[in-house]
């Protein structure tokens, strides 16, 4: 009996396997727009499931090194990485994964076409996504805060196209009290003539390679809490190439991300500028925060895609019980399930790009603006879970063969757990949602968008969909009314609920929205796959909405069944 051998998944043009996303852009772009961009997305889908898969797995499989002290004892705490992480990152200036959207070559829709492109590059970029996120996020503070000199100095190296002169940014932002916390910085700026200097330690520092770093630190003298902090700016090396007052002390051993190097750091009077006003900081950050949350939902998108091509060519070509997985009809089923989910992420992850590029170029609605703050916590925190979710789906659809390093599976679901812990964790992120609403009265935009995006489903099988969804975001609405002027524990603990379900309902009516979309343009096929896609993100999917179990005390004494509480 000749051997069994079973053949891996391949990964073809992630742009040309990518239907949800181009459906999508066709409805979000003027046809003319597209016609310019497509091009550029089609070949970087190719680069994509290439060249750049092939960098991601040596990437990987070659992690970052501290080397602490040269071989004569002086110590130069210099971080080594692999080419073909160099590489990657030097191809995300020369395919302007940054600079597309500050160019605004397409105005308001810029960004759009730079988060299309992110979305293909991230999944075989060995998550040097992650500096780009921090170097987008730094290059609007900058855009925004930074007096003329410092603007003029940095900018033109974060938006390069060169790799020659690309400059990729940190965000310290995490220390040993907490990253969540940030009120709790510890890190101080002691002034020195016109500048400062910074003295402190950093306890989660990613891509500490970068040349430069957006940081917080408290002015000496200024109060304790969040609103003593300022936000700075400064360079990691001087013009001889050697670090000054930073100290790496170690690289982390992480679950994933391993071939991005992050690190504890000492900052020992590392040279430093402030950017804008003193005492708001956590406000002046939370624009680079905002943009590092909308990219962590495009990031986690992009895993979903990644996720479901993977599954759907082995389907194709692995055969159990005398059929191919693909004529399994529970195994078609699990896949719709996560093709579900990926288009209702793609759909979230774009309109909020869409909406960020229409408030940078000022064009964005006073509603529109509430909007963006709200959707931007939710759509991170529930893409964040999704990405989870749904790695772990489609490991299981390769059976063993997706728990084995070799098959480059695992490292999907590793690297994905990230997405849901940093740049805030559901719950952080869930907070900022009820802040978003109460501060910016957000919650009736969303409702009034929402009810928008249901009113495409006139009639026919969109209409229960819609029905679902309304419910949905009905009940988020009226717990939020009923309990937020109670604020309290109630109030705190509906947030997670609140925001998923809010989430979802709004994901789900952009898939209708596409769904009746797809119908007006006539394609029989388009409109049955985008009107399948809704119902069944609206039947399936959707979350229990907030105020069901809103009883503090049994839940604590579910968790601690009566143990002491401490520190309460
Ligand atoms: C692949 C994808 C790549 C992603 C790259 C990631 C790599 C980076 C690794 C990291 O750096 S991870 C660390 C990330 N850290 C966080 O995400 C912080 C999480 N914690 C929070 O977000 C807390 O909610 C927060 C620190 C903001 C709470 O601090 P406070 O001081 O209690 O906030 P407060 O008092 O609510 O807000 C202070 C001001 O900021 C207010 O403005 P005003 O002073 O004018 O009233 C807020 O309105 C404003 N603010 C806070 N969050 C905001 C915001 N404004 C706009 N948007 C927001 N999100």
């Amino acid at each position: 009996m000749a051997e069994f051998f079973q053949d891996g998944p391949r990964l073809s043009n992630t742009w040309d396997g990518d239907r949800a996303l181009r459906r999508c852009l066709a409805r979000l772009l003027p046809a003319d727009v597209l016609a310019e961009v497509g091009p550029g997305l089609r070949s970087l889908g190719a680069r994509a499931a290439g060249e750049m898969a092939e960098l991601a797995a040596a990437a990987e499989a070659s992690p970052p090194r501290h080397v602490p002290f040269d071989a004569w004892g002086r110590r130069v705490d210099r971080i080594e990485t692999s080419p073909a992480w160099e590489r990657l990152h030097a191809i995300a200036a020369e395919e302007g994964i940054v600079a597309t959207a500050y160019e605004r070559r397409h105005g308001p829709l810029s960004r759009l076409h730079q988060f299309a492109r992110l979305y293909l590059y991230h999944p075989s970029s060995a998550i040097a996504s992650c500096p780009l996120a921090m170097t987008d996020g730094a290059a609007r503070v900058l855009e925004l805060f930074a007096d003329e000199e410092l603007a003029a100095r940095a900018l033109p190296h974060l938006l390069s196209r060169d790799p020659a002169t690309f400059w990729t940014s940190g965000q310290w932002m995490t220390e040993r009290a907490g990253g969540s916390d940030v009120g709790d910085t510890a890190t101080v700026a002691r002034r020195d003539g016109a500048r400062f200097r910074l003295h402190g330690s950093k306890w989660f520092t990613s891509a500490t390679s970068a040349p430069m770093a957006l940081t917080l630190a408290r002015l000496e003298g200024a109060p304790a809490g969040s609103r003593g902090l300022t936000l700075f700016y400064l360079e990691l090396r001087d013009e001889r190439g050697e670090l000054q007052g930073v100290r790496v002390l170690r690289l982390k051993d992480k679950l994933g991300t391993r071939a991005l190097p992050t690190a504890e750091l000492e900052l020992d009077g590392v040279p430093a500028r402030q950017v804008g006003e003193a005492g708001r900081g956590v406000a002046t950050v939370a624009t680079l925060l905002n943009v590092t949350r909308l990219y962590n939902a495009c990031c986690a998108t992009g895993t979903l895609a990644r996720a479901l091509q993977l599954a759907r060519d082995y389907a194709r070509r692995r055969r159990a019980f005398g059929r191919p997985l693909a004529a399994h009809a529970l195994h078609v089923e699990t896949l719709a399930g996560l093709a579900a989910e990926h288009a209702a992420a793609l759909q979230l992850t774009f309109r909020c790009a869409e909406l960020c590029g229409r408030e940078e170029t000022g064009e964005a609605t006073a509603a529109e603006r509430a909007l963006l703050r709200l959707l931007t916590p939710i759509a991170k925190a529930l893409t964040g879970r999704q990405a989870v979710a749904g790695a772990a789906e489609a490991l299981e659809a390769f059976g063993g063969a997706g728990y084995v390093e070799d098959t480059g599976l695992p490292v999907l679901l590793r690297d994905a757990q990230v997405l849901a812990i940093w740049e805030g964790t559901t719950n952080v992120l869930a907070l900022d949602a009820l802040r978003a609403a109460a501060r910016e009265e957000a919650l009736p935009p969303l409702v009034a968008d929402l009810e928008r995006l249901l009113a495409a489903a006139r009639g026919g099988p969109l209409v229960e969909a819609a029905h679902r969804l309304r419910q949905l975001a009905g009940a988020c609405q009226a717990w939020w009314r009923r309990t937020a002027p109670e604020g309290g524990e109630a109030l705190e603990m509906g947030a997670r609920a609140f925001a998923l379900g809010l989430g979802r309902a709004y994901a789900g009516a952009l898939l209708v929205a596409q769904a009746a979309w797809e119908v007006e343009q006539g394609d029989g096929e388009e409109a049955s796959s985008a009107v399948a896609v809704a119902r069944r993100f609206a039947e399936a999917h959707l979350s229990a909405p907030p105020g069901l179990s809103a009883d503090a005390d049994a839940a604590r004494r579910l968790v601690f069944a009566g143990e002491p509480e401490e520190g309460a």
